[in-house]
């Protein structure tokens, strides 16, 4: 079934326009390609830099007659590796979806209840600035939150928040990938790129990336894995496409890859299969690690992971054997449990016993490229501090990302102050984030939340105004330094004009600045922003090379062990690599991964687990029409044991329920889950009339999900969740 479901997902460098040619027919977006058809003679390739996930892959765009007809990957970017996945190709239908916004939208009903009055630009700014205003006046410039998640025009919206004097920036690190960040952060003093390529032996806690795609990383892992030349073990307590490909898959029990990663760590060192050398030279804290780990026995561990103790000893002498070119992927979506830090913590130390820091097939420092900067005037730091209290409650995250969910109990609390105005970039904090009830009392005692995206989202739903931004390929962003083994520059330039009244973020941020009186600290225009951004990078006629090619990277090997010199100081307390953490003792918590076992779901309960698939974004592609098709309507994925006791069946209603809230969506009883979770992928059950494919169909994960953070990091912890589940 994995291989089945790998064919249809992945990789689709020409199936996402197939499947475009039919679900363009069927629901009338076929009139922009009959209306745009046109010669060859008036064909053009142009390239710019995909916006539909993280990854920003190189794309080449084939415009004829002023019409996108097709995406192809750009083969110069290493990162992307010429490749555009489904998502990618199915960018043409962002353009194209005939349920996008179409222009600013100010509402005139109750909150949600759908009411729009469609508004010019001057008219909508108007709006927002005037209630931007209100709130500066009684609650000071604090009294408003900026959400936002990444993008190449971000920036701007973090800018524009700054010079209103807010000191409330949120991000979406958070909910993703903030404790991962700050594990290997606080032991090597950066978050290492992993060598796939090269690498001879793979483990992933998770990390589905035969499904969650990252750049370059699920290339190369189909390059070494697929063709054997690494070996790959995989812990997930589902069968995912990545454990239908790897070597060994072990539905290890939630929650206890740390387990599994001690006794790993256990076994290398009572057999002193580490590398000495590398842990004598660089590291600090090799002897307490040493100690500390003896009480983590693989047969200890057997108990937590449900992996035999004789797999994971041997797993643990394959790995170390493998040395150097042996890899922990450290995941990215380490939004997990309340002690994940901790979790990737132990697998930075894992690595670095076997010596893989800086090598070819290891973990590998990120080289970046110079570009250069606009200079633009500086605004006053803030005078009021975050309203999550970050500095005092997660003392060693990266404060200017916020932590969210903290954030979202001290707004509902109205403490240390109140915050009542709410500006969204490209996020749905009604999917995001857990507890939608949550978000939803968060939502309505806000005097005016204004949201600026390309599609009607849940949260724009319950927006006072809706301010439509111009899709990727109608836009020309700000140039970026992809870091990596083989760093790469990539450009996005427009490839048609807008479609519909919307405008490029950077417009829609002057033109709020400029009714708030903070237009000098937005002088500028995105082509003198970019030309900036030329100037300092290392090759002659940069404009033209970037314009032309969409993307710069150096030619040549990867630059392995530039670190691997004694005297090297990594950026910790020590300089040195820390196995043991002074810094994380000062700070009141473990110096060393110390286990502690997660709460367990009680016997009628379910531990509702999350993840992605290959053909959406999380909870936003699910109503794009090539993308759609593949899957119409997300499923519970329940094992076939507990499903006959409950006496359900495949494709029967169920109710899923939680402390916080009931979902009803279709049974997928399967072998492919361990008894003890049930799973359910996120995109569906919209509350938005404008997603009219995925308006209350399916559920959305958020209405159950329950409020739960890491303790270092502050970032969600989103496998917390125990649900009932009944025939509905
Ligand atoms: N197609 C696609 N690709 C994407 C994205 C997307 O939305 N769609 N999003 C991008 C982003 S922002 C991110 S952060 C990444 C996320 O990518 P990953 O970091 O790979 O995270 P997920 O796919 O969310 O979850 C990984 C797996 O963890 C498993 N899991 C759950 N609990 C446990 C546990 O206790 N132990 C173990 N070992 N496994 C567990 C889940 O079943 C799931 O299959 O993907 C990126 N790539
Ligand atoms: N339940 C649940 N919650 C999760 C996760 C999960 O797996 N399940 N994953 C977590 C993770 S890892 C992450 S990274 C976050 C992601 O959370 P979000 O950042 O909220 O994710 P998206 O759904 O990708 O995007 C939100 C909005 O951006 C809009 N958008 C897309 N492109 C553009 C653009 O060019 N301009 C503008 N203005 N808007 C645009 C989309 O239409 C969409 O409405 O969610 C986290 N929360
Ligand atoms: S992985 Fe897919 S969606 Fe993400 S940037 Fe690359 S092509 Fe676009
Ligand atoms: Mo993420």
């Amino acid at each position: 079934m994995g291989t089945i479901r790998m064919d249809r997902r992945l990789f689709l460098k020409t199936a996402g326009a197939t499947a475009g040619a039919v679900a363009a027919t069927q629901v009338g977006c076929f009139k922009y390609f009959k209306k745009g058809r046109s010669t060859a003679a008036d064909t053009k390739e142009i390239p710019t830099t995909c916006e539909l996930c993280p990854n920003k892959c190189s794309a080449i765009a084939v415009v004829e007659g002023g019409f996108i007809r097709k995406l192809n990957p750009n083969p110069e970017n290493p990162k992307s590796r010429d490749m555009l996945c489904a998502r990618g190709n199915a960018a043409v239908m962002q353009v194209y979806d005939p349920d996008r916004i179409k222009q600013p939208m100010i509402r005139v009903g109750a909150r949600g209840e759908g009411k729009w009055k469609p508004v010019s630009w001057d008219e909508a700014f108007d709006y927002t600035a005037k209630k931007l205003a209100e709130i500066k006046e009684k609650y000071g410039p604090e009294g408003t939150l900026w959400a936002s998640t990444e993008g190449f025009q971000e920036k701007f919206f973090m800018n524009l928040g700054q010079a209103f004097g807010s000191p409330n920036i949120v991000r979406h690190p958070t909910l993703c990938l903030a404790s991962v960040n700050l594990a290997y952060g606080t032991t090597f003093g950066t978050v290492p790129s992993f060598d796939m390529l090269n690498s001879k032996y793979v483990i992933m806690s998770g990390a589905n990336r035969f499904e969650s795609i990252i750049t370059p990383d699920t290339m190369d892992l189909i390059g070494s894995v697929m063709e054997r030349k690494a070996k790959l073990v995989y812990l997930d307590p589902r069968f995912t496409v990545t454990a239908a490909k790897a070597d060994e898959w072990y539905p290890i029990k939630p929650g206890s890859d740390l387990a599994f990663i001690l006794a790993m760590l256990n076994v290398i060192i009572a057999e002193k299969r580490y590398h000495k050398d590398f842990v004598d030279t660089y590291t600090l804290g090799f002897d307490q690690l040493a100690e500390h780990v003896k009480q983590y026995t693989p047969e200890w561990a057997e108990k937590e992971t449900e992996i035999p103790a004789k797999d994971i000893i041997r797993i643990a002498r394959e790995f170390a054997d493998a040395g150097t070119r042996a890899l922990y992927y450290s995941g990215r979506r380490s939004s997990w449990y309340q002690n994940d830090f901790q979790m990737r913590r132990a697998q930075a130390i894992l690595n670095t016993i076997v010596g893989n820091w800086d090598q070819m097939g290891g973990m590998v420092p990120n080289a970046s490229l110079p570009k250069g900067e606009f200079l633009f005037m500086p605004w006053d730091d803030p005078k009021a501090s975050r309203v999550d209290e970050v500095k005092t409650n997660f003392p060693l995250a990266a404060a200017s990302d916020g932590a969210y969910l903290k954030l979202r109990e001290n707004v509902l609390s109205g403490k240390p102050y109140p915050v009542k105005g709410w500006m969204v970039y490209k996020q749905d904090p009604m999917n995001a984030l857990p507890d939608q009830s949550k978000t939803m009392k968060m939502i309505e005692q806000m005097d005016f939340i204004g949201v600026i995206d390309l599609q009607m989202s849940d949260m724009a739903w319950y927006a006072d105004v809706v301010l439509p931004e111009s899709a990727y390929l109608e836009r020309t962003d700000p140039v970026e330094v992809m870091p990596g083994i083989w760093p790469a520059v990539v450009y996005r330039q427009q490839v048609v004009k807008p479609i519909h009244d919307t405008k490029p973020n950077l417009e829609i941020v002057q033109g709020i600045a400029k009714r708030l009186g903070l237009s000098d600290y937005f002088d500028y225009t995105i082509d003198q922003w970019v030309e900036a951004e030329f100037k300092d990078l290392p090759i002659p006629m940069a404009a033209e090379h970037m314009k032309k090619h969409g993307v710069w990277a150096a030619t040549g090997e990867a630059h392995y062990g530039k670190t691997l010199t004694p005297d090297h100081r990594f950026v910790t307390k020590s300089g040195k690599i820390e196995i043991y953490s002074e810094r994380l003792q000062e700070n009141g918590y473990d110096p060393l991964p110390v286990y502690t076992q997660i709460a367990q779901p009680p016997a009628d309960r379910f531990r509702l687990i999350l993840g992605r698939v290959g053909y959406f974004t999380h909870a936003n592609q699910s109503n794009n029409v090539w993308l759609h098709e593949f899957m119409p309507e997300n499923d519970l994925w329940i094992n076939p044991v507990p499903a006959a006791r409950l006496g359900i069946k495949h494709g029967d209603f169920v109710n899923v329920s939680s402390s916080v809230g009931t979902a009803r969506i279709k049974a997928r009883v399967t072998e492919e889950i361990r008894p003890d979770c049930v799973f359910m992928l996120h995109g569906f059950g919209k509350k938005s009339k404008m997603q009219s494919l995925v308006y209350n169909v399916g559920a959305s994960d958020a209405v159950i999900l329950e409020t739960a953070w890491d303790k270092v990091s502050g970032n969600a912890a989103f496998h917390e969740t125990f649900v009932k589940v009944s025939n509905a």
